[in-house]
């Protein structure tokens, strides 16, 4: 980046020209934030390791408003590398500190966290950010995407961890649990209410759990590349789609603003892409630049850090879809399950990956002469969900002096702690419960009107999250399993996560999948209205790990819609003490019982009520 040659540079000058100083301490916006032009060649972000079982890392998370108005948001470290890539080894301890350095000016909407206690939201520079009463735009905290670490502070708590511009550098402090399945987790800002503006301006990062060749010996030895794709407001909103598009669909906008899903694939873009910064603007998408050289295997490891696209990935040689050697899906080996072969790799022609989500797979260099493409195809996001065009990511370029990724997976094979429980699949689960996403335009006869996001407990009340509440949606007990049934009653995609645990997919759409690996977060089919059923996914929900007790949100990985109010609060009771039935939110027992006698379900649809 033109930045960091720029500091390199003149750290070194300033000794002679001291006036150089006082340019330095006028940073421009521009510099906070720095990001690469469209078309660049895609560079890894910086590696930070472990050494000796710990990872100390200095961050700072930082804002600047552009010309166009968009706010850029990017964690920096202390070399001043953005959003560097966290490598750790299982049952390593992570010392992480948080300094806030967001400045966004008129970002004074905010949402009142009152927890039942006395502090004044104006003692904020003074509050204690473990319990802090507000959260608003330029708050900052941390989110631990995928790690099974406890939720509390200083860990992985977003209920009460606030920080505020001002306040001290914040510690975090946690274990990587020894059996953390290997793989590509990610770090994240989870400030309610603003998440999707901080995370759509950039506020993102790998973090990688190293040891994914001791559990799938396929990928040993291979060259690993981290890929990052976040979503942004289009760079030129007011241009028409480019005239090589085959279809220029009419211009639609769906409740939540933002350009509909017209369903050709064409047209504006909900929001532009970028591939590790270099941003792929509409309407023309100038794609970025790989190097590899010809013929040449790697390991992509690739994060859907977007606030709300969804991707469908493809590697086109001459625009054919060539195999991808997929190994790894949320951090999770595709052999996790016993019996699965130790050098397991599923070949696809095309990985959907929705927000949130990661692949991890294995891509072979085209041949010198051929043209080869990394894109994103379109994404039938349902009749409400938002535009996800067919787009170019990056092109493949090959050169025999084409240069290595920075980091090679070892070639240890060596097996990994292996983890202590019974395979998910294998678990009886103590209940089965059900709870749906559902939408509701606050004026029913105004298609502009607000809309309302919900993910509600069958038999519950739909309401949008309430930080002020503090009530669980659902308590269970540490050391079960539960089936849980997750149901879209609303026209578009959602995508099902929960914070501290993987579960098991066992049906998407009612038929059986049974898959050998581990989610944490999922896609659920948007309803037509013209089936007899909604549309659901069946998981196995994993509450056996201590450092899964506490209080924590299951949410939809579209921002947008969870800041909106589509998340619920768990939580996970230690193993030794009764659930306790005071303080849960009524529920009819309506299959949430192994007893024969809970009250089955109700899985017709109501014809036409897609709320
Ligand atoms: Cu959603």
């Amino acid at each position: 980046m033109a930045s960091k040659k720029f500091a390199f540079v003149c750290s070194a000058c300033l000794w002679f020209f001291p006036w150089h100083a006082a340019l330095l301490a006028q940073e421009s916006p521009a510099e906070r934030c720095p990001r690469p032009e469209p078309g660049s060649i895609v560079a890894e972000p910086e590696d930070l390791r472990s050494q000796d079982g710990v990872l100390k890392v200095d961050l700072a998370v930082r804002d600047s408003v552009e010309p166009d108005g968009t706010t850029r948001f990017c964690y920096i470290d202390a070399k001043g590398d953005e959003a560097p890539t966290l490598r750790v080894q299982p049952g390593d301890l992570v010392i992480l500190n948080l300094k806030n350095e967001l400045t966004t000016p008129g970002a004074t909407a905010s949402v009142s966290v009152d927890h039942h206690m006395h502090a004044e939201p104006e003692a904020r520079g003074a509050a204690d950010p473990c319990n802090s009463t507000v959260m608003k735009a330029t708050s900052a905290n941390l989110h631990f995407h995928g790690l099974t670490i406890p939720a509390v502070c200083h860990q992985d708590d977003v209920l009460r961890t606030s920080i505020q511009p001002g306040d001290a550098p914040f510690p975090y402090q946690f274990r990587i649990p020894r059996d953390e399945p290997p793989g590509l987790y990610w770090y994240h800002p989870h400030i309610h209410g603003f998440t999707k503006a901080q995370v759509l301006g950039g506020a993102s990062g790998a973090l990688i759990v190293e040891g994914i060749e001791r559990a799938d010996n396929a990928v040993a030895g291979l060259p690993e590349r981290v890929l990052i794709i976040r979503d942004q407001d289009l760079m030129n909103p007011n241009s028409p789609p480019s005239k090589s598009e085959p279809v220029i669909p009419k211009m639609l906008i769906d409740n939540d603003g933002d350009a509909a899903n017209n369903g050709t694939g064409f047209g504006k873009p909900a929001k532009d892409v970028s591939i590790n910064y270099v941003p792929v603007p509409y309407p023309d998408y100038p794609p970025a630049t790989i190097e590899m050289k010809p013929g040449e295997r790697q390991i992509w490891r690739l994060l859907n850090a977007s606030a709300i696209t969804y991707l469908n990935l493809q590697v086109l040689f001459n625009r054919k879809a060539q195999p991808l050697g997929l190994v790894a899906i949320d951090g999770v080996p595709m052999n996790a399950a016993p019996g699965m072969p130790a050098d397991f790799v599923d070949w696809q022609t095309h990985l959907a990956v929705p927000p949130g989500a990661r692949v991890e797979f294995v891509v072979t260099g085209p041949p010198t002469g051929v043209q080869a493409l990394f894109v994103t195809r379109t994404v039938d996001t349902g009749p409400g969900g938002e535009n996800d065009t067919n787009r170019a990511l990056a092109k493949i370029v090959v050169s025999g002096d084409a240069p290595e990724p920075p980091s090679t997976l070892g070639n240890s094979s060596e097996p990994l702690v292996p983890s202590t429980l019974p395979w998910l699949g294998n678990v009886t689960p103590v209940r089965t419960r059900r709870l749906y996403f559902s939408e509701k335009l606050l004026e029913p006869n105004n298609p502009n009107s607000a809309t309302e996001f919900y993910i509600t407990v069958d038999g519950q009340t739909p309401a949008p999250f309430d930080m002020n509440s503090g009530i669980p949606n659902i308590v269970v007990k540490q050391g079960t399993v539960e089936d849980w049934i997750i149901e879209n009653r609303s026209s578009e995609l959602h995508a099902f996560h929960i914070h501290q645990l993987h579960f098991l997919l066992l049906d998407y759409q009612g038929v059986p999948v049974n898959e050998p690996f581990l989610r944490d977060t999922v896609n659920v089919p948007y309803f037509t209205g013209r089936t007899l059923v909604y549309p659901s996914v069946r998981l196995r929900m994993d509450f056996r790990d201590p450092n899964a007790v506490g209080t924590f949100v299951y949410h939809c990985h579209l921002l947008e819609h969870e800041d909106g109010g589509m998340m619920g609060l768990i939580r996970v009771e230690p193993a030794d003490q009764p659930p306790a039935d005071q303080g849960v939110k009524a529920s009819a027992p309506c299959g949430n019982s192994a007893h024969a006698a809970a009250k089955p379900c109700s899985v017709a649809a109501p014809r036409g009520a897609g709320n």
